[in-house]
């Protein structure tokens, strides 16, 4: 009989441990889309926490609203702002990256319908390890940030 109980036991801990390690080992909290005017890019803000004991890789993003994305991080080149791509971020265990104005940010181009203030937009982060993770932007004006 103890056994078998052992048995059940281990096969009970190894559901749990499966179902931990497939809930999500991320979090996105601060969503903010920055609308610009016509056909201006947009920029993706959020916080995104790697709340797991390993490494968490973003490698881009995709939304049905926007024909491009791609992840930028604008910089300070000899007191000229420019921006560069960013093609992967790895964000280390148990801290977290801010995608805000002036720094990382999502890059979104060419507009597939009109957007307005106020609007929700579901914009699908890609990681690494191939998670997708749909996170939900509202539009907002560059003035509210
Ligand atoms: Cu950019």
């Amino acid at each position: 009989m103890g056994l078998i109980n052992l048995r059940l036991l281990c096969g009970l801990l190894l559901l749990i441990l499966s179902a931990a390690a497939a809930a999500a080992d991320f979090k996105v909290t601060d969503t903010r889309l920055r609308l610009l005017p016509g056909d201006l890019p947009a920029a993706g803000y959020f916080k995104l926490s790697n709340i797991s004991g390993g490494p968490v890789s973003l490698v881009g993003a995709e939304s049905p609203a926007f024909g491009h994305i791609t992840m930028h991080k604008s910089i300070q080149d000899n007191g000229v702002a420019r921006m560069e791509p960013v093609p992967r971020l790895e964000v280390a265990p148990g801290t977290s990256v801010e995608f805000s104005p002036g720094g990382y940010h999502l890059m979104l181009m060419k507009r597939q319908s009109p957007i307005d203030l106020g609007d929700e937009v579901t914009v699908t982060l890609v990681f690494a390890d191939g998670q997708r993770f749909p996170i939900i932007f509202e539009a907002v004006s560059p003035a509210s940030l």
